[in-house]
């Protein structure tokens, strides 16, 4: 179907690329786009239960980064405070190791690429091409709303960085869903209709992704 591409490094030298996935293994990827609050991981869960893939949030992996005590965690911790962009080198290599350990060959990455950057480097590095990119469009008014209901104790949900976040999406983020579309990748979502009805429109792009591909 084209959007699928071979992981593996593609140079034919034996020298260390960095590039691909190391078990050379095809893998579909599915970029989920939208401001911060826009329902990205909600519809995730659903889309993992009805069409098998495994949910990669960059953000989560970023968050159990912290976590774990890494030495990049102090960094890490100060960017999502402040709303901004970890370095790509960082993320890249989380999102490449969790498709390498996964069984899986269908994955959904939630809130990544979030700038030119981020894009330029998952593509060098992995030269895995999105099958699509669903994008979840949604107010500001109703992602603040959301966000300040959410009580999960992120350190990123106050007021303060929430509008932080909103303006790096803004200013970084939607110059990448842009491009996308450039490419007729882009599949819009009105997601500020509650959760199920979301989730409607949402199933019949993947039903007629899976159409396209047989
Ligand atoms: N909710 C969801 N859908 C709803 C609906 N249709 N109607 C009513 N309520 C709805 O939803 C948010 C809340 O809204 C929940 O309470 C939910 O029940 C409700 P959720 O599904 O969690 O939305 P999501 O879009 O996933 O929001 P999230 O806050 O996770 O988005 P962000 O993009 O802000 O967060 P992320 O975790 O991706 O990133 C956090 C930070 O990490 C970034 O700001 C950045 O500093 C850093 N980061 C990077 O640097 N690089 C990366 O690649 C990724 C992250
Ligand atoms: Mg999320």
């Amino acid at each position: 179907m084209g959007a699928v591409v071979d992981a593996a490094p593609t140079l034919a030298s034996n020298e260390n690329t960095n590039g691909g996935l190391s078990s050379g293994k095809k893998v579909t990827v599915v970029f989920v786009l939208g401001g911060p609050g826009s329902g990205k991981g909600t519809q995730c869960a659903n889309i993992v239960e009805h069409f098998g893939y495994t949910h990669l949030s960059a953000g989560d992996l970023l968050r159990a980064e912290i976590k774990s005590g890494s030495q990049n965690g102090t960094m890490i911790q100060n960017m999502i405070q402040e709303g901004k962009i970890v370095p790509s080198e960082v993320t890249v290599k989380l999102l490449q190791q969790a498709m390498e350990e996964s069984k899986n060959d269908k994955f959904l990455i939630d809130g990544f690429p979030r700038n030119e950057e981020n894009r330029a480097a998952f593509e060098n590095v992995t030269k895995i091409i999105p099958e699509f990119v669903l994008f979840f469009d949604c107010s500001e008014e109703e992602m603040e709303r959301r966000l300040l209901n959410r009580n999960q104790g992120r350190v990123d949900d106050n007021i303060e960085t929430i509008r932080k976040r909103f303006k790096v999406f803004i200013e970084s983020s939607l110059p990448v869903i842009q491009y996308y579309s450039s490419k007729g990748k882009v599949r819009k979502i009105d997601a500020g209709k509650p959760v199920e009805e979301v989730f409607e429109a949402v199933k019949s792009v993947f039903s007629s992704a899976v159409k396209n591909a047989q």
